[in-house]
Protein backbone atom coordinates (compact mmCIF):
# COMPACT_ATOMS: atom_id res chain seq x y z
CA UNK A 1 0.00 0.00 0.00
CA UNK A 2 1.72 3.46 -1.09
CA UNK A 3 2.32 5.86 2.02
CA UNK A 4 1.35 9.08 -0.14
CA UNK A 5 3.38 12.60 1.36
CA UNK A 6 2.18 15.58 0.65
CA UNK A 7 4.00 18.70 0.70
CA UNK A 8 3.30 22.50 1.61
CA UNK A 9 5.73 24.70 1.09
CA UNK A 10 5.12 28.75 2.65
CA UNK A 11 7.68 31.74 1.20
CA UNK A 12 10.58 32.63 -0.83
CA UNK A 13 12.66 30.63 0.80
CA UNK A 14 9.70 27.30 1.06
CA UNK A 15 8.86 27.99 -2.38
CA UNK A 16 12.20 28.24 -4.04
CA UNK A 17 13.52 25.06 -1.92
CA UNK A 18 10.18 23.25 -3.43
CA UNK A 19 10.47 24.48 -7.06
CA UNK A 20 13.91 22.98 -6.69
CA UNK A 21 12.61 19.56 -5.30
CA UNK A 22 10.08 18.59 -7.52
CA UNK A 23 12.18 19.09 -10.50
CA UNK A 24 14.75 16.92 -8.73
CA UNK A 25 11.94 14.33 -8.16
CA UNK A 26 10.59 14.27 -11.74
CA UNK A 27 14.23 14.38 -13.02
CA UNK A 28 14.77 10.73 -10.45
CA UNK A 29 11.29 9.14 -11.62
CA UNK A 30 11.47 9.75 -15.47
CA UNK A 31 8.50 12.59 -15.31
CA UNK A 32 9.19 15.52 -17.96
CA UNK A 33 8.24 18.87 -16.81
CA UNK A 34 4.53 18.55 -18.21
CA UNK A 35 4.26 15.54 -15.78
CA UNK A 36 4.38 13.05 -18.82
CA UNK A 37 6.79 10.03 -18.17
CA UNK A 38 9.93 10.22 -20.62
CA UNK A 39 10.74 8.41 -23.50
CA UNK A 40 14.28 6.98 -22.16
CA UNK A 41 16.52 5.54 -24.37
CA UNK A 42 17.18 2.21 -22.45
CA UNK A 43 15.82 -0.03 -24.68
CA UNK A 44 17.24 1.56 -27.91
CA UNK A 45 21.16 1.19 -26.11
CA UNK A 46 21.79 -2.06 -24.43
CA UNK A 47 24.95 -0.24 -23.03
CA UNK A 48 23.31 2.94 -22.05
CA UNK A 49 21.30 0.64 -20.20
CA UNK A 50 21.22 0.77 -16.37
CA UNK A 51 22.64 -2.14 -14.10
CA UNK A 52 20.20 -2.75 -11.85
CA UNK A 53 21.70 -5.98 -10.50
CA UNK A 54 20.03 -9.30 -10.20
CA UNK A 55 16.90 -8.03 -8.14
CA UNK A 56 15.95 -6.34 -10.89
CA UNK A 57 16.81 -7.81 -14.53
CA UNK A 58 17.28 -6.10 -17.58
CA UNK A 59 14.71 -4.40 -19.30
CA UNK A 60 13.77 -6.19 -22.67
CA UNK A 61 12.56 -3.67 -25.31
CA UNK A 62 9.52 -5.06 -25.33
CA UNK A 63 8.38 -4.25 -21.98
CA UNK A 64 9.09 -0.72 -22.43
CA UNK A 65 5.80 1.02 -22.45
CA UNK A 66 5.75 4.63 -21.35
CA UNK A 67 5.15 3.67 -17.95
CA UNK A 68 8.55 1.53 -17.86
CA UNK A 69 6.96 0.27 -14.51
CA UNK A 70 8.18 -3.27 -13.06
CA UNK A 71 12.03 -3.29 -13.41
CA UNK A 72 12.74 -0.03 -11.25
CA UNK A 73 10.56 -0.62 -9.09
CA UNK A 74 9.99 3.41 -8.16
CA UNK A 75 7.11 4.59 -6.05
CA UNK A 76 5.89 7.91 -8.37
CA UNK A 77 3.03 7.43 -6.13
CA UNK A 78 4.59 8.55 -2.89
CA UNK A 79 4.83 12.09 -4.04
CA UNK A 80 3.18 12.21 -7.39
CA UNK A 81 -0.83 11.55 -8.70
CA UNK A 82 -2.02 10.92 -11.90
CA UNK A 83 -4.32 13.00 -13.96
CA UNK A 84 -6.93 11.23 -16.18
CA UNK A 85 -4.88 11.93 -19.33
CA UNK A 86 -2.25 9.68 -16.56
CA UNK A 87 -0.03 12.78 -16.19
CA UNK A 88 2.09 13.07 -12.78
CA UNK A 89 0.98 15.93 -11.06
CA UNK A 90 3.04 16.24 -7.44
CA UNK A 91 1.04 16.51 -4.42
CA UNK A 92 2.03 19.99 -3.50
CA UNK A 93 0.42 23.24 -2.18
CA UNK A 94 2.62 26.51 -2.34
CA UNK A 95 1.65 29.45 -0.09
CA UNK A 96 2.92 32.85 -0.21
CA UNK A 97 1.54 36.03 0.91
CA UNK A 98 3.43 37.40 -2.08
CA UNK A 99 3.13 36.24 -5.50
CA UNK A 100 6.51 37.18 -6.85
CA UNK A 101 7.89 33.63 -6.52
CA UNK A 102 4.85 31.74 -7.09
CA UNK A 103 4.42 33.63 -10.28
CA UNK A 104 8.64 32.53 -11.37
CA UNK A 105 7.55 29.09 -11.00
CA UNK A 106 3.69 29.72 -12.68
CA UNK A 107 6.36 30.82 -15.47
CA UNK A 108 8.64 28.00 -15.31
CA UNK A 109 9.32 25.61 -17.46
CA UNK A 110 7.67 23.24 -14.97
CA UNK A 111 4.52 25.47 -14.97
CA UNK A 112 2.25 22.75 -16.40
CA UNK A 113 3.07 20.34 -13.58
CA UNK A 114 1.80 21.83 -11.03
CA UNK A 115 -2.15 21.68 -10.25
CA UNK A 116 -2.76 25.38 -10.85
CA UNK A 117 -5.61 25.41 -7.82
CA UNK A 118 -2.84 24.46 -5.20
CA UNK A 119 -0.96 27.54 -5.29
CA UNK A 120 -2.59 30.58 -3.34
CA UNK A 121 -1.02 33.85 -3.12
CA UNK A 122 -2.54 36.57 -0.78
CA UNK A 123 -4.69 38.72 -3.06
CA UNK A 124 -3.50 41.77 -1.66
CA UNK A 125 0.03 40.69 -2.12
CA UNK A 126 2.26 42.94 0.48
CA UNK A 127 3.62 39.81 2.12
CA UNK A 128 4.52 39.61 5.75
CA UNK A 129 7.66 41.79 5.95
CA UNK A 130 9.66 39.79 7.66
CA UNK A 131 7.14 39.87 10.66
CA UNK A 132 6.50 36.66 12.28
CA UNK A 133 3.39 38.16 14.42
CA UNK A 134 1.83 39.71 10.51
CA UNK A 135 2.52 36.10 8.99
CA UNK A 136 1.07 34.23 11.45
CA UNK A 137 -1.92 36.93 11.60
CA UNK A 138 -2.55 36.27 8.17
CA UNK A 139 -3.34 32.69 8.70
CA UNK A 140 -6.94 33.55 10.17
CA UNK A 141 -7.60 35.20 6.82
CA UNK A 142 -6.41 32.43 4.83
CA UNK A 143 -6.50 29.35 6.04
CA UNK A 144 -9.97 27.92 5.01
CA UNK A 145 -8.52 28.37 1.55
CA UNK A 146 -5.17 26.68 2.56
CA UNK A 147 -7.26 23.93 4.43
CA UNK A 148 -9.44 23.34 1.58
CA UNK A 149 -6.56 22.45 -0.83
CA UNK A 150 -4.62 20.39 1.70
CA UNK A 151 -8.18 18.45 2.49
CA UNK A 152 -8.82 17.41 -1.18
CA UNK A 153 -5.26 16.78 -1.67
CA UNK A 154 -5.45 13.81 1.74
CA UNK A 155 -8.77 12.90 0.57
CA UNK A 156 -6.93 12.29 -3.24
CA UNK A 157 -4.76 10.02 -1.30
CA UNK A 158 -5.14 6.49 -0.75
CA UNK A 159 -2.97 6.39 2.70
CA UNK A 160 -1.56 9.16 3.40
CA UNK A 161 1.38 9.02 5.51
CA UNK A 162 2.51 12.42 6.27
CA UNK A 163 2.61 16.39 5.23
CA UNK A 164 5.87 18.31 4.98
CA UNK A 165 6.41 21.76 5.60
CA UNK A 166 9.46 23.64 3.53
CA UNK A 167 9.85 27.27 4.96
CA UNK A 168 12.65 29.43 6.13
CA UNK A 169 12.08 30.51 9.93
CA UNK A 170 13.65 34.01 9.50
CA UNK A 171 11.84 35.91 7.89
CA UNK A 172 7.49 36.92 7.99
CA UNK A 173 5.41 34.16 5.88
CA UNK A 174 7.36 31.36 5.56
CA UNK A 175 8.53 31.82 9.82
CA UNK A 176 4.81 33.15 10.87
CA UNK A 177 1.94 31.65 8.47
CA UNK A 178 4.21 28.41 8.11
CA UNK A 179 3.97 28.43 12.03
CA UNK A 180 0.11 29.22 11.89
CA UNK A 181 -0.11 26.67 9.57
CA UNK A 182 1.56 23.73 11.86
CA UNK A 183 -0.41 24.86 14.39
CA UNK A 184 -3.68 23.77 12.57
CA UNK A 185 -2.16 20.31 10.89
CA UNK A 186 -2.40 18.26 13.95
CA UNK A 187 -5.94 19.32 14.51
CA UNK A 188 -6.68 18.94 10.80
CA UNK A 189 -4.64 16.08 10.66
CA UNK A 190 -4.16 14.04 14.17
CA UNK A 191 -2.96 11.13 12.81
CA UNK A 192 -0.56 12.13 10.06
CA UNK A 193 3.36 12.54 10.84
CA UNK A 194 5.18 16.28 10.28
CA UNK A 195 7.82 16.79 9.05
CA UNK A 196 9.22 19.92 8.62
CA UNK A 197 12.26 20.77 6.10
CA UNK A 198 13.44 24.22 7.99
CA UNK A 199 16.04 26.99 6.47
CA UNK A 200 17.54 28.34 9.31
CA UNK A 201 19.31 31.76 8.56
CA UNK A 202 23.27 32.76 8.25
CA UNK A 203 23.81 34.20 11.68
CA UNK A 204 26.75 36.53 10.10
CA UNK A 205 25.61 37.59 7.32
CA UNK A 206 22.04 37.80 7.71
CA UNK A 207 19.70 39.54 5.55
CA UNK A 208 17.16 40.08 8.15
CA UNK A 209 17.07 42.67 11.13
CA UNK A 210 14.35 40.91 13.10
CA UNK A 211 15.71 37.42 12.26
CA UNK A 212 16.34 36.27 15.84
CA UNK A 213 12.27 37.45 16.76
CA UNK A 214 10.67 35.19 14.08
CA UNK A 215 13.34 32.52 14.65
CA UNK A 216 12.64 32.08 17.90
CA UNK A 217 8.79 32.35 17.91
CA UNK A 218 9.11 29.62 15.06
CA UNK A 219 11.48 27.32 16.74
CA UNK A 220 9.05 27.09 19.31
CA UNK A 221 5.90 25.91 17.00
CA UNK A 222 8.75 23.31 15.88
CA UNK A 223 9.47 21.98 19.30
CA UNK A 224 5.44 21.71 20.09
CA UNK A 225 3.99 20.92 16.85
CA UNK A 226 6.45 18.98 14.41
CA UNK A 227 7.28 15.86 14.83
CA UNK A 228 10.12 15.64 13.16
CA UNK A 229 12.28 18.78 11.84
CA UNK A 230 15.07 18.72 9.00
CA UNK A 231 17.32 21.52 9.89
CA UNK A 232 19.25 23.18 6.29
CA UNK A 233 21.53 25.87 7.90
CA UNK A 234 22.42 28.77 5.53
CA UNK A 235 25.48 29.53 7.19
CA UNK A 236 26.16 25.58 6.29
CA UNK A 237 24.74 25.71 2.83
CA UNK A 238 26.97 28.21 1.88
CA UNK A 239 30.32 27.08 3.10
CA UNK A 240 29.26 23.89 1.30
CA UNK A 241 29.15 25.77 -1.52
CA UNK A 242 32.62 27.67 -1.17
CA UNK A 243 34.43 24.85 0.36
CA UNK A 244 33.29 22.37 -1.76
CA UNK A 245 31.67 23.76 -4.96
CA UNK A 246 34.38 26.02 -4.53
CA UNK A 247 31.56 29.22 -5.49
CA UNK A 248 32.63 32.55 -3.57
CA UNK A 249 28.60 33.97 -3.82
CA UNK A 250 26.61 31.04 -3.81
CA UNK A 251 23.11 31.87 -5.34
CA UNK A 252 19.90 30.89 -3.89
CA UNK A 253 19.60 28.69 -6.62
CA UNK A 254 22.70 26.61 -6.04
CA UNK A 255 22.53 26.26 -2.10
CA UNK A 256 18.67 25.00 -3.13
CA UNK A 257 19.86 22.45 -5.64
CA UNK A 258 22.12 21.26 -2.32
CA UNK A 259 18.78 21.60 -0.57
CA UNK A 260 17.05 19.28 -3.12
CA UNK A 261 19.58 16.80 -3.42
CA UNK A 262 19.67 16.22 0.21
CA UNK A 263 15.53 15.90 0.90
CA UNK A 264 15.65 13.63 -2.18
CA UNK A 265 18.13 11.69 -0.85
CA UNK A 266 16.21 11.67 2.05
CA UNK A 267 13.25 9.92 0.88
CA UNK A 268 15.01 7.61 -1.20
CA UNK A 269 13.85 4.81 0.31
CA UNK A 270 10.21 6.31 0.10
CA UNK A 271 10.80 5.80 -3.18
CA UNK A 272 12.64 2.84 -4.17
CA UNK A 273 11.72 0.85 -1.25
CA UNK A 274 13.26 -2.24 0.00
CA UNK A 275 12.39 -4.21 2.76
CA UNK A 276 12.72 -1.46 5.45
CA UNK A 277 12.48 2.29 6.06
CA UNK A 278 9.83 2.74 3.15
CA UNK A 279 7.95 4.69 4.98
CA UNK A 280 8.67 7.63 6.99
CA UNK A 281 7.17 6.83 10.29
CA UNK A 282 10.17 3.86 10.17
CA UNK A 283 12.85 6.16 9.54
CA UNK A 284 11.64 9.04 12.05
CA UNK A 285 10.87 6.60 14.78
CA UNK A 286 14.14 4.83 14.96
CA UNK A 287 15.90 8.07 14.88
CA UNK A 288 14.00 10.06 17.58
CA UNK A 289 13.63 8.78 20.78
CA UNK A 290 11.86 11.37 22.95
CA UNK A 291 9.25 13.66 21.10
CA UNK A 292 10.90 17.12 22.17
CA UNK A 293 14.59 16.22 20.30
CA UNK A 294 13.04 15.58 17.07
CA UNK A 295 15.76 17.78 14.95
CA UNK A 296 17.98 15.95 12.88
CA UNK A 297 20.82 17.17 11.02
CA UNK A 298 21.82 15.64 7.06
CA UNK A 299 25.35 15.46 5.75
CA UNK A 300 25.40 14.43 2.03
CA UNK A 301 28.50 13.27 -0.15
CA UNK A 302 29.55 13.77 -3.21
CA UNK A 303 28.06 17.31 -3.68
CA UNK A 304 27.54 17.65 -7.30
CA UNK A 305 26.11 20.51 -9.34
CA UNK A 306 24.71 20.95 -13.09
CA UNK A 307 24.46 24.90 -12.05
CA UNK A 308 28.32 24.68 -10.79
CA UNK A 309 30.69 24.30 -13.54
CA UNK A 310 33.63 23.16 -10.82
CA UNK A 311 31.00 20.54 -8.90
CA UNK A 312 30.55 18.54 -12.33
CA UNK A 313 33.95 16.23 -12.52
CA UNK A 314 33.62 12.72 -11.63
CA UNK A 315 35.66 11.09 -9.10
CA UNK A 316 35.90 7.86 -7.73
CA UNK A 317 33.91 7.20 -5.26
CA UNK A 318 33.99 3.62 -2.62
CA UNK A 319 31.48 2.90 0.14
CA UNK A 320 34.13 3.74 3.02
CA UNK A 321 35.03 7.05 1.24
CA UNK A 322 31.11 7.80 1.55
CA UNK A 323 30.63 6.76 4.65
CA UNK A 324 33.77 8.42 6.46
CA UNK A 325 32.87 11.46 4.67
CA UNK A 326 29.08 11.96 6.13
CA UNK A 327 30.77 11.98 9.20
CA UNK A 328 32.96 15.22 8.88
CA UNK A 329 31.45 18.12 9.68
CA UNK A 330 32.34 19.94 6.31
CA UNK A 331 29.87 17.99 4.62
CA UNK A 332 26.71 18.64 7.25
CA UNK A 333 24.16 20.76 6.20
CA UNK A 334 24.39 22.32 9.65
CA UNK A 335 27.65 24.13 10.72
CA UNK A 336 27.66 22.23 14.85
CA UNK A 337 31.40 22.08 15.01
CA UNK A 338 31.93 25.38 16.83
CA UNK A 339 31.34 26.49 20.27
CA UNK A 340 32.97 25.88 23.54
CA UNK A 341 31.12 22.53 24.25
CA UNK A 342 31.88 21.04 20.57
CA UNK A 343 33.68 18.30 22.35
CA UNK A 344 30.64 16.64 24.09
CA UNK A 345 28.60 16.48 21.28
CA UNK A 346 27.40 13.22 19.92
CA UNK A 347 25.47 11.00 18.40
CA UNK A 348 21.73 10.02 19.19
CA UNK A 349 21.31 8.03 16.57
CA UNK A 350 22.49 7.85 12.74
CA UNK A 351 20.49 6.30 9.39
CA UNK A 352 22.80 6.17 6.64
CA UNK A 353 20.96 5.93 3.32
CA UNK A 354 23.86 5.02 0.61
CA UNK A 355 23.11 4.98 -2.77
CA UNK A 356 24.63 2.58 -5.62
CA UNK A 357 23.74 -0.20 -7.71
CA UNK A 358 26.86 -2.53 -6.95
CA UNK A 359 27.30 -1.73 -3.53
CA UNK A 360 28.60 -4.68 -2.09
CA UNK A 361 26.95 -5.56 1.52
CA UNK A 362 30.75 -6.42 2.80
CA UNK A 363 32.01 -3.03 2.32
CA UNK A 364 29.01 -1.28 4.33
CA UNK A 365 30.25 -4.07 7.22
CA UNK A 366 34.02 -3.05 6.49
CA UNK A 367 33.29 0.84 7.07
CA UNK A 368 31.41 0.45 10.06
CA UNK A 369 34.37 -1.78 11.53
CA UNK A 370 36.88 0.96 10.27
CA UNK A 371 34.45 4.10 11.43
CA UNK A 372 34.54 1.88 15.13
CA UNK A 373 38.30 1.32 15.20
CA UNK A 374 39.06 5.15 14.40
CA UNK A 375 36.34 6.49 16.85
CA UNK A 376 35.10 8.62 14.74
CA UNK A 377 31.52 9.30 15.92
CA UNK A 378 31.06 9.46 19.34
CA UNK A 379 27.29 8.80 20.74
CA UNK A 380 25.22 9.20 23.77
CA UNK A 381 26.32 7.34 26.93
CA UNK A 382 22.99 5.99 27.56
CA UNK A 383 22.15 3.29 25.06
CA UNK A 384 23.79 1.26 22.65
CA UNK A 385 25.54 3.44 19.76
CA UNK A 386 24.75 2.50 16.36
CA UNK A 387 25.44 3.18 12.74
CA UNK A 388 21.57 2.44 11.08
CA UNK A 389 22.33 2.09 7.12
CA UNK A 390 20.04 1.34 4.55
CA UNK A 391 21.37 0.93 0.83
CA UNK A 392 19.06 2.48 -2.22
CA UNK A 393 19.40 1.60 -5.92
CA UNK A 394 19.94 4.65 -7.64
CA UNK A 395 17.35 6.38 -10.06
CA UNK A 396 17.56 4.06 -13.33
CA UNK A 397 16.26 7.58 -15.29
CA UNK A 398 19.36 9.85 -14.00
CA UNK A 399 21.46 7.46 -15.27
CA UNK A 400 19.65 6.77 -18.26
CA UNK A 401 19.64 10.24 -19.08
CA UNK A 402 22.74 11.41 -18.65
CA UNK A 403 24.35 7.75 -20.88
CA UNK A 404 21.77 9.48 -23.59
CA UNK A 405 23.35 12.85 -23.20
CA UNK A 406 26.84 12.21 -22.97
CA UNK A 407 26.70 14.12 -20.08
CA UNK A 408 28.81 13.23 -16.55
CA UNK A 409 26.82 10.14 -15.20
CA UNK A 410 25.80 10.48 -11.46
CA UNK A 411 28.88 8.68 -9.23
CA UNK A 412 28.87 5.08 -8.48
CA UNK A 413 28.08 5.63 -4.53
CA UNK A 414 26.82 8.49 -3.04
CA UNK A 415 25.47 8.69 0.85
CA UNK A 416 23.01 10.58 2.84
CA UNK A 417 23.36 10.58 6.59
CA UNK A 418 20.32 11.27 8.87
CA UNK A 419 21.22 12.22 12.37
CA UNK A 420 20.11 13.55 15.34
CA UNK A 421 23.36 15.16 17.26
CA UNK A 422 23.51 16.74 20.26
CA UNK A 423 25.27 19.70 18.46
CA UNK A 424 22.09 21.20 17.27
CA UNK A 425 21.71 22.90 20.64
CA UNK A 426 24.40 24.96 19.80
CA UNK A 427 22.43 26.66 16.65
CA UNK A 428 19.40 27.22 18.85
CA UNK A 429 22.04 28.64 21.62
CA UNK A 430 23.78 31.12 19.29
CA UNK A 431 19.56 31.96 18.02
CA UNK A 432 18.57 32.43 21.85
CA UNK A 433 21.73 35.01 22.37
CA UNK A 434 21.19 37.01 19.34
CA UNK A 435 17.39 37.06 20.58
CA UNK A 436 18.37 38.46 23.86
CA UNK A 437 20.26 40.87 22.34
CA UNK A 438 17.57 43.12 20.76
CA UNK A 439 14.93 41.52 22.99
CA UNK A 440 16.91 43.63 25.68
CA UNK A 441 17.24 46.49 24.08
CA UNK A 442 13.07 46.40 22.56
CA UNK A 443 14.34 47.05 19.29
CA UNK A 444 11.99 47.34 16.59
CA UNK A 445 9.16 45.68 18.92
CA UNK A 446 6.57 48.18 17.78
CA UNK A 447 6.15 46.23 14.48
CA UNK A 448 5.26 43.13 16.42
CA UNK A 449 2.97 45.10 18.64
CA UNK A 450 0.53 46.30 15.78
CA UNK A 451 -0.13 42.82 15.29
CA UNK A 452 -2.82 40.80 17.37
CA UNK A 453 -0.76 38.64 19.04
CA UNK A 454 1.21 41.44 20.44
CA UNK A 455 -1.50 43.19 21.40
CA UNK A 456 -1.54 42.52 25.37
CA UNK A 457 2.28 42.94 25.59
CA UNK A 458 5.56 41.14 24.83
CA UNK A 459 4.68 37.97 26.71
CA UNK A 460 4.99 36.01 23.58
CA UNK A 461 8.36 36.40 23.04
CA UNK A 462 9.31 35.46 26.40
CA UNK A 463 7.49 32.26 26.12
CA UNK A 464 9.12 31.31 23.04
CA UNK A 465 12.54 31.95 24.59
CA UNK A 466 11.39 29.46 27.09
CA UNK A 467 10.51 26.47 25.02
CA UNK A 468 13.78 27.11 23.01
CA UNK A 469 15.57 27.28 25.94
CA UNK A 470 14.12 24.19 27.71
CA UNK A 471 14.88 22.58 24.15
CA UNK A 472 18.63 23.52 24.49
CA UNK A 473 18.33 22.32 27.62
CA UNK A 474 16.84 18.82 27.09
CA UNK A 475 19.85 18.39 24.26
CA UNK A 476 21.98 19.08 26.45
CA UNK A 477 21.18 16.72 28.89
CA UNK A 478 21.02 14.35 26.52
CA UNK A 479 25.23 14.27 26.41
CA UNK A 480 25.08 12.63 29.82
CA UNK A 481 24.12 9.15 31.18
CA UNK A 482 21.32 10.31 33.69
CA UNK A 483 19.30 11.38 30.62
CA UNK A 484 17.55 8.37 30.90
CA UNK A 485 15.81 9.99 33.77
CA UNK A 486 15.38 13.34 32.28
CA UNK A 487 12.15 14.50 33.13
CA UNK A 488 10.94 11.23 34.27
CA UNK A 489 7.08 10.78 34.96
CA UNK A 490 7.45 10.24 38.76
CA UNK A 491 4.32 7.68 38.87
CA UNK A 492 3.78 5.31 37.15
CA UNK A 493 -0.17 7.15 36.37
CA UNK A 494 2.67 9.69 34.42
CA UNK A 495 4.48 6.89 32.88
CA UNK A 496 1.13 5.21 30.61
CA UNK A 497 0.21 9.06 30.16
CA UNK A 498 3.42 9.81 28.56
CA UNK A 499 3.44 6.43 26.78
CA UNK A 500 -0.02 7.16 25.47
CA UNK A 501 1.15 10.66 24.69
CA UNK A 502 3.73 8.78 22.64
CA UNK A 503 1.64 5.90 20.84
CA UNK A 504 -0.59 9.20 20.10
CA UNK A 505 2.22 11.18 18.70
CA UNK A 506 2.86 7.61 16.01
CA UNK A 507 -0.69 8.24 15.19
CA UNK A 508 -0.75 4.51 15.94
CA UNK A 509 -2.86 1.95 18.25
CA UNK A 510 -0.43 -0.21 20.64
CA UNK A 511 -1.20 -2.84 19.07
CA UNK A 512 0.21 -2.52 15.54
CA UNK A 513 2.62 -0.32 17.21
CA UNK A 514 3.63 -3.78 19.06
CA UNK A 515 3.45 -5.37 15.93
CA UNK A 516 5.42 -2.73 13.88
CA UNK A 517 8.22 -3.24 16.56
CA UNK A 518 8.54 -7.26 16.09
CA UNK A 519 8.29 -7.03 12.64
CA UNK A 520 10.96 -4.61 12.43
CA UNK A 521 13.41 -7.08 15.37
CA UNK A 522 12.88 -9.95 12.46
CA UNK A 523 13.33 -8.17 8.86
CA UNK A 524 16.96 -8.83 7.90
CA UNK A 525 18.04 -8.23 4.48
CA UNK A 526 17.30 -4.42 2.98
CA UNK A 527 19.00 -3.00 5.50
CA UNK A 528 21.41 -5.54 6.33
CA UNK A 529 20.69 -6.15 9.98
CA UNK A 530 22.78 -8.36 11.93
CA UNK A 531 21.36 -10.88 13.95
CA UNK A 532 18.90 -9.24 17.03
CA UNK A 533 21.07 -8.94 19.60
CA UNK A 534 19.56 -9.40 23.24
CA UNK A 535 18.20 -6.14 24.63
CA UNK A 536 21.26 -4.79 26.55
CA UNK A 537 20.33 -3.27 30.10
CA UNK A 538 20.75 0.60 28.72
CA UNK A 539 17.73 -0.16 25.77
CA UNK A 540 15.44 -1.84 28.88
CA UNK A 541 16.08 1.01 30.97
CA UNK A 542 15.19 3.18 28.25
CA UNK A 543 11.79 1.65 27.34
CA UNK A 544 10.82 1.67 31.19
CA UNK A 545 11.36 5.02 30.91
CA UNK A 546 8.79 5.44 27.68
CA UNK A 547 11.41 5.82 25.19
CA UNK A 548 9.88 4.97 21.73
CA UNK A 549 10.48 1.57 21.70
CA UNK A 550 10.95 1.34 18.18
CA UNK A 551 14.01 3.88 18.47
CA UNK A 552 15.04 1.44 21.06
CA UNK A 553 14.28 -2.19 19.03
CA UNK A 554 15.80 -0.48 16.33
CA UNK A 555 19.45 -0.05 17.62
CA UNK A 556 19.22 -3.65 19.26
CA UNK A 557 18.82 -4.94 15.26
CA UNK A 558 21.17 -2.33 13.71
CA UNK A 559 23.91 -3.39 11.64
CA UNK A 560 26.60 -2.74 13.84
CA UNK A 561 27.66 -1.55 17.99
CA UNK A 562 30.34 1.31 17.34
N1 LIG B 1 18.36 28.51 1.38
C1 LIG B 1 17.57 29.53 1.02
N2 LIG B 1 17.33 30.52 1.87
C2 LIG B 1 16.53 31.55 1.47
C3 LIG B 1 15.94 31.57 0.17
N3 LIG B 1 15.19 32.71 0.08
C4 LIG B 1 15.31 33.34 1.26
N4 LIG B 1 16.12 32.66 2.10
C5 LIG B 1 16.46 32.99 3.49
O1 LIG B 1 15.21 33.00 4.21
C6 LIG B 1 15.19 34.06 5.15
C7 LIG B 1 14.08 35.02 4.77
O2 LIG B 1 12.93 34.31 4.55
P1 LIG B 1 12.03 34.37 3.24
O3 LIG B 1 11.66 32.97 2.89
O4 LIG B 1 12.68 35.20 2.19
O5 LIG B 1 10.79 35.17 3.78
P2 LIG B 1 9.26 34.86 3.57
O6 LIG B 1 8.92 33.60 4.24
O7 LIG B 1 8.93 34.97 2.11
O8 LIG B 1 8.56 36.04 4.39
P3 LIG B 1 8.23 37.55 3.97
O9 LIG B 1 8.85 37.81 2.63
O10 LIG B 1 8.82 38.34 5.06
O11 LIG B 1 6.76 37.65 3.95
C8 LIG B 1 16.55 34.70 5.08
O12 LIG B 1 17.36 34.09 6.09
C9 LIG B 1 17.05 34.35 3.69
O13 LIG B 1 18.46 34.31 3.64
C10 LIG B 1 16.20 30.48 -0.70
O14 LIG B 1 15.73 30.40 -1.84
N5 LIG B 1 17.01 29.49 -0.22
MG1 LIG C 1 8.50 36.63 0.94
Amino acid sequence: MPRELLTVSAGQAGNQISGEFWAQLCAEHGIRPDGVVDDYPFASSSSSAPSLGSAAPSPSSSSFGKQQPAPYHDRKDVFFYQADDERYIPRAVMIDLEPRVLNGIRNSAYKNLYNPENFYSSPDGGGAGNNFAKGHAAGDAVWNDIAEMLEREAEGSDSLEGIMLMHSIAGGTGAGLGSYVLERLSDVFPKKLIQTYSVFPHMENSDVVVQPYNSILTLQRLTEHADSVVVLDNRALASICQDRLHVGEPSFAQTNQLCSTVMAASTQTLRYPGYMNNDLVSIIASLIPTPRCHFLTTSYTPFTSDKVEQARAVRKTTVLDVMRRLLQPKNRLVSTSFGSDAKSNCYISIMNIIQGDEVDPTDVHRSLVRIRERSLASFIPWGPASIQVALTKQSPYVRAKSAAEGTAPPPRVSGCMLANHTGIATVFAQQLQQFDKVRARKAFVTEYQREPMFEKGLEPFDEARAVVKELIDEYRAAEKPEYVDYGAPATSEALNLELNRLLHWYGETRSSWEAGCSALAYTHSAVLCAVATPLTPPVNALQHRGFTRRFCQSRSVSQLEI
